[in-house]
């Protein structure tokens, strides 16, 4: 499915992921082209985004998701798969001339999900930045434009 997981589906989808992928190696990081931002349901004015890698250029097996949600804006990182690579995301928004950041990384192995409960004022933009990481590199870089 072609489709941008919603939080609320995934957990449920996750389960039938964990496990699927063994032994895979592979340089390139696929990101579905339909992984982008939506206005929040939650959050009037808001906008979520998502940025989710697959292992495979046909975007059938997840990799990892990194999201940004306008709702208590809240930043997440969640590996999805055995396939050698964490995952990462960061925010960074500007407040009165001040540029503040946050990041989290999900670097435990397949099913390490990590978030961080950010405050930002409702409007301000938010730069998601979502990566696969490898031994402390970040690879696969991919940015997105939220609102808080
Ligand atoms: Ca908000
Ligand atoms: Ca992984």
């Amino acid at each position: 499915m072609r489709r941008i997981a919603r939080l609320g589906t995934v957990g449920a989808g996750a389960a039938l992921l964990l496990g699927a992928m063994s032994s895979v190696s592979y340089a390139a990081g696929y990101v579905d082209p339909k992984s982008s931002c939506a206005s929040s349901e939650q959050d009037a004015g808001g906008v979520d985004c998502r940025v989710q890698f697959y292992t495979d250029s046909n975007y059938n097996v997840y990799s990892a998701l990194s999201w940004f949600d306008a709702y208590g804006e809240e930043l997440g990182a969640w590996d999805q798969a055995t396939d050698g690579r964490g995952s990462y995301s960061k925010a960074t928004w500007t407040v009165s001339g001040t540029t503040h950041t946050a990041e989290v990384y999900a670097t435990g192995g397949v099913g390490d999900l990590k978030t961080k409960d950010l405050s930002i004022p409702e409007g301000v933009r938010v730069t998601l930045k979502a990566c696969q990481t490898d031994n402390g590199g970040l690879y696969n870089c991919h940015s997105r434009t939220a609102t808080a």
